[in-house]
């Protein structure tokens, strides 16, 4: 561990005393904006309710379309790490629904999966993005047919409250060509979602967010005043 000077410590304790409540004012935006990607990594494998959320994003909510199905497993390099998110099954045409109860401006998802079997080079990867009921941005992108998590799919724009995830046809059908069996859905495997929370003024509830900012305008402001003093 680095063990500064007591000189230098004091240095630092004087000196920024002046910019310590823009540091406060700072510090309260990042956070309000930024959270660490949702890796999974901690979780209990095994099957997960609609509405399931990670402990330390609770307003970042997963569901299966289609039936309850989320499962939290090991899919070796169709995943990253040990643990991933799959939505299934194969069959039933579902996609991964994820609410924002806080609104985001930015989303990014590793996918995999991407089965060369249950998925011909028509069929596309596809992120929707809703705010509310107001349809924002349909992206689509080709799967590298690899059956390994190597792509991931990203927005950024205007504030959301929904994205939707999955693979389907060149239409947006969630059904695959499956080159066996012809038309059939496939598993979506997800990880390492990165997220970014729309800047506070823009955010609902953003009472407890403006009260933060409150209190880090108030320490600026009695800063001020013991200076004066
Ligand atoms: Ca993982
Ligand atoms: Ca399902
Ligand atoms: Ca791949």
């Amino acid at each position: 561990m680095h063990v500064m000077k007591k000189n230098a410590l004091k240095q630092i304790g004087m000196g920024s005393r002046k910019a310590g409540g823009v540091f406060l004012l700072a510090f309260s935006f990042s956070m309000a904006t930024h959270a660490a990607p949702i890796d999974f990594e901690s979780e209990t494998p095994g099957s997960k309710p609609n509405g399931y959320s990670v402990p330390g994003h609770p307003w970042v909510v997963f569901s299966d379309t289609v039936g309850s199905d989320l499962v939290v497993g090991y899919f070796g390099s169709q995943g990253l790490g040990l643990l991933s998110l799959a939505v299934y099954s194969d069959w039933d045409g579902s996609k991964l629904r994820i609410d924002f109860l806080q609104p985001a401006e930015s989303i990014t998802l590793w996918y995999g999966n991407d089965d060369p079997w249950w998925a011909s080079a028509t069929d596309l990867a596809w992120l929707e993005v809703w705010n509310g009921a107001t349809l924002l941005a349909t992206l689509s992108q080709s799967m590298d047919l690899d059956d390994v998590m190597s792509q991931s799919i990203s927005y950024s724009g205007s504030c959301f409250t929904t994205v939707f995830f999955w693979y389907g046809d060149s239409t947006g059908n969630p059904y695959t060509t499956n080159n066996t069996t012809g038309l059939s859905g496939l598993i979506e495997i997800v990880d390492n979602i990165e997220y970014t929370l729309c800047r506070p003024h823009t955010v609902p509830d953003g009472g407890a967010t403006l009260g933060l900012l409150g209190f880090a305008c108030a320490v600026v402001v009695a800063g001020r005043r013991l200076r004066l003093a």
